[in-house]
């Protein structure tokens, strides 16, 4: 597919997804999705991948949904639109690689949810972040409900979705919401740095990490543990696994 709003290089197995439509700060409409789903295809195909970064270009990561869009929305439609978010979004979740949202300013709304989907979020020293829904009789639509209480819990949730505030990075960083601060000029190195980081870890030990992570979120402790074990168990017959402890004790590094 041709994509207008979506650029994607990659480097070093490192992928690095770029939205931009920054005469609408980026604002997430119809098409974003679409192309969403076709690049998440194709990004699922890529085997050589190790790890994705998200970011927006120009002052915003994502200001929302695109608010001019949803204004003529039935009640029909905007549940058709949330659902289309939801699933997604939910996409990110899914990928075996690590997803990294690098926000480089304003993530407002959907772009915040969209924030919330990836694995974890660096932001720049001037990022502002925020639920803004109420302030357009709105509540978020792409799983910021359910995605903010389990990030940074429910009372920080529910002041964020109730007064719309707009936080800083710094903010965003105390009550847990984002995970590092870089400077503006060094964000998306930072992304890359930490990717690389990542992307030098036992590859499979990354993909279960993550699946046992999120699948246990929807489980009782007691079966996430079951869920642990099974993984972890499943690991020693691999052979990034052998390898990985036999390097460790004869003092090298893992040939993988
Ligand atoms: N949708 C559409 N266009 C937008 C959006 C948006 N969310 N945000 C900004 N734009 C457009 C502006 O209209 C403007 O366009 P134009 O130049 O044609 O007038 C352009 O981007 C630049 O924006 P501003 O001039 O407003 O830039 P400022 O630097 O003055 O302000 C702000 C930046 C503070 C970010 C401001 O643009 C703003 O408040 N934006 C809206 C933020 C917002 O309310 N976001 C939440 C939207 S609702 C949502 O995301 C719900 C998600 C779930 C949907 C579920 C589906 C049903």
């Amino acid at each position: 597919m041709e994509y207008k709003i979506l650029q994607f290089k990659e480097e070093d197995k490192i992928g690095l997804l770029t939205i931009n439509r920054p005469e609408a700060l980026n604002a997430l409409n119809s098409l974003f999705f679409t192309e969403m789903n076709s690049m998440l295809d194709e990004i699922e195909k890529k085997d050589s991948l190790r790890a994705l970064i998200i970011t927006g270009a120009g002052k915003a990561f994502v200001a929302g949904a695109d608010i001019a869009e949803m204004s003529n929305f039935n009640s029909k439609e905007g549940k058709s639109f949330s659902e289309t978010g939801q699933r997604t979004f939910d996409r990110f979740e899914k990928l075996s690689i690590p997803v990294i949202a690098a926000i480089n300013g304003f993530a407002l709304g959907g772009g915040m949810e969209l924030t919330m989907a990836c694995d974890f979020r660096i932001a720049s020293k001037n990022a502002k972040m925020g639920q803004p829904e109420v302030n357009l009789g709105l509540i978020p639509g792409y799983a910021g409900t359910q995605r903010l209480a389990r990030l940074i819990g429910l009372g920080n949730a529910l002041y964020l979705l109730m007064t719309a505030d707009m936080i800083s990075a710094q903010r965003a960083l105390e009550i847990g919401l984002v995970q590092k601060i870089s400077e503006p000029e060094t964000l998306l190195q930072d992304a890359v740095s930490i990717a690389k980081t990542i992307a030098s870890k036992g590859k499979n030990a990354i993909k279960q990490v993550k699946y046992v992570t999120y699948k246990g979120l929807s489980h009782s402790l007691e079966e996430g543990q079951n869920l642990e074990a099974y993984s972890f168990g499943n690991l020693f017959d691999t052979e990034e696994t052998k390898e990985g402890m036999k390097a460790f004790l004869e003092k090298r590094k893992p040939n993988w």
